[in-house]
This record gives structure tokens, C-alpha cells and sequence, in this order.
């Protein structure tokens, strides 16, 4: 079967030689390559630009090699072809350490230990929250959400989550749903929004958003950076000295150098790192799925298109 690969990480060269070895019966081509875009049927992507999709005439399957799909359903001459994401157990357990480190960045407040070593000064120590002390508020209760919250909780977190959707969950913590967001937002200490990106979540931390938080917060963006609105939460800070955030996401990637984020004492930055794709075990599970497709000769979407994730 002739297979197209498109990918903008960093390592996709390493990628691509792991998956020559694994789809070794199959031929995987690059936009480098000589390619008869009507003879390809699967799409492994990240990135593709949408003039190349509109050449893949036969396309039967497309496969995000990320956990977002945004990337593919943006693309104008996207029509529906079935999608499928990486859902993988590293994925999920590297956004736990992630969230992990900047929860505790923030409740160990290691920050002003740096900001006094850059200046040798020895600190006075600092007063801390227990783990039962601290509610952490989910945004987006997903594959990784669900698994994060769960696992927050084992640590002895109080841990509440927050979905539009109301439907069935086998989560143990208490969830709230739709008009409920203040009476969630009022109960978090810290708030992690993995929302994707949708119609429904552009902008969805805003002004008003911010406002029903406490004072003294740390927002964590691990989703979509247009679930933020940028500059409502650089006027938020600039009133509220004590409300932090930790970023991952953003409007515009790489963030653009005159940016005011930068800048900002009360804004850590990561630069979308938060899950990256694990190569191993990602190129096992597209080949898993790629193997049912291979059966079947179709597949369906494990992607809902018209919620968009
Ligand atoms: C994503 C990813 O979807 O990094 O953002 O997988």
C-alpha cells in the first residue's frame, strides 16, 4: 500500500526511518519523493499543508500523529475522510509529569527560590500547601484529561472536573458541566484546561472566565492555545499580582518574539512540549490500527468530526 508521511517535528526523520522498518511490506513516501498522489490510500501526518490534501483523491484513511486533530480539520479541502489520533499510555503518562511539575512549581513556589539564587540571596522559607489542601479544577475530561485527574487524586489532591458534554464518564471525581463553570472556577485552586481546539472552546478562558477564578490561581494550558484569550489574561494579571499561568499552547506557534508573554513574571512558558509523541509506542499503534484498517478495508473515525476532537 502506498503510504504518505508528513511531519513537522523535530525528530521526523527518525520517525520516518522507525516506520520504513515497521511498515517494512508497505511504501511510505514523502513530499521528497516522486509521488502518484491518487495511488495513496493512508495519510500518517502532522502539518500537511491542505494543498497536498487536495491531491490525495483516494484517500481512505488519515492518521494525526499527534493527539490533536485540529491540524487536520482546519484544512479546507478536509471532507471527511476518517481520522485517527494517537492515543497512547507514554502520551498521557509525559502530560501527568508535565501538569505535575508546574502544579508543584507553583505550590512549592520554587520560583522565588530562583529569582533569590539569581540575586544570592537566602529566602526566608516560604509557607506551602498540602496536596489536600490544593483543589485542582480539569478542563477537558478526555483520554488524557481522565487520566491526569485520576492520578492527581491517587496524590492526595482534591480533584474536580468541568465537561459541556453530559454524558457518561467512569471518573471518581465530582464533575460539572455546562452553566456550572463558576461554581467550578470558584472551588479551584488551579485550573488545567486541555480543551482542543473547537468552535465551541475558541476563547473560552476570557475575561469573565478569569474573573470567576480566585485571586490567587495558577491556570495550566496543556489543550489549544485558542481556548485562551491572550490578552484578557495579560489585563487579568496586571490586576490580580498573585494569578499565574503556565502555557504550553498559544494562539500563534512558535510564539512570535515580541510577544508580551515573554516578559511576564507571572507567565511560564513551554513550547507545545507538554505531550510529545512517543515515537515507539505511537508507530505500534498506528500499525495496530493500520493492520484493522488493512482487514476491513475501511475504518471508522475515532475522531467525532462535527464536535471537532
Ligand atoms: C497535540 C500533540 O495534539 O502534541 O498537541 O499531540
Amino acid at each position: 500500500m502506498n503510504i504518505l508521511y508528513h511531519c513537522t517535528f523535530s525528530n521526523q526523520n527518525d520517525f520516518l526511518k522507525l516506520l520504513k522498518k515497521k511498515f517494512k511490506s508497505h511504501k511510505i513516501l514523502t513530499l521528497d519523493d516522486n509521488i502518484q498522489f491518487e495511488k495513496i490510500e493512508v495519510a500518517l501526518v502532522w502539518n500537511l499543508p491542505d494543498k497536498i490534501l487536495k491531491k490525495l483523491k483516494n484517500l481512505k484513511i488519515i492518521f494525526s500523529l499527534g493527539a490533536g486533530v485540529d491540524h487536520i480539520l482546519n484544512l479546507s479541502n478536509y471532507k471527511k475522510t476518517p481520522i485517527i489520533r494517537i492515543q497512547d499510555q507514554n502520551m498521557r503518562s509525559r502530560m501527568l509529569n508535565h501538569v505535575l511539575s508546574q502544579i508543584l512549581n507553583y505550590q512549592l513556589k520554587l520560583n522565588d527560590y530562583s529569582k533569590a539564587q539569581a540575586k544570592k540571596i537566602w529566602l526566608d522559607e516560604r509557607y506551602t500547601s498540602l496536596n489536600k489542601e490544593l483543589t485542582i479544577g480539569l478542563l477537558g475530561l478526555g483520554y488524557i484529561g481522565s487520566f491526569v485527574a485520576n492520578n492527581l487524586k491517587v496524590l492526595g489532591y482534591n480533584v474536580i472536573g468541568y465537561k459541556n458534554s453530559v454524558n457518561k464518564s467512569n471518573l471518581s471525581i465530582p464533575v460539572y458541566y455546562k452553566n456550572s463553570i463558576k461554581s467550578f472556577l470558584k472551588l479551584s485552586d488551579i485550573v488545567v484546561s486541555i480543551l482542543p481546539a473547537t468552535k465551541q472552546t475558541k476563547d473560552f478562558i476570557n475575561k469573565s472566565f478569569l474573573k470567576n477564578m480566585k485571586k490567587n490561581c495558577l491556570l495550566i494550558n496543556i489543550g489549544r492555545g485558542s481556548a485562551l484569550s491572550e490578552l484578557d489574561l495579560l489585563e487579568h494579571i496586571k490586576k490580580n499580582p498573585n494569578f499565574f499561568a503556565s502555557l504550553d499552547v498559544f494562539k500563534m506557534e512558535p510564539l512570535p518574539k515580541s510577544h508580551k508573554f515573554w516578559k511576564n513574571q507571572n507567565i511560564i512558558i513551554t513550547p507545545h512540549v507538554a505531550a510529545i509523541t512517543d515515537v515507539d509506542s505511537s508507530i505500534n499503534y498506528i500499525f495496530n490500527k493500520f493492520e484493522q484498517f488493512k482487514k476491513k478495508g475501511k475504518m471508522k473515525s475515532d475522531v467525532i468530526i462535527k464536535n471537532g476532537y
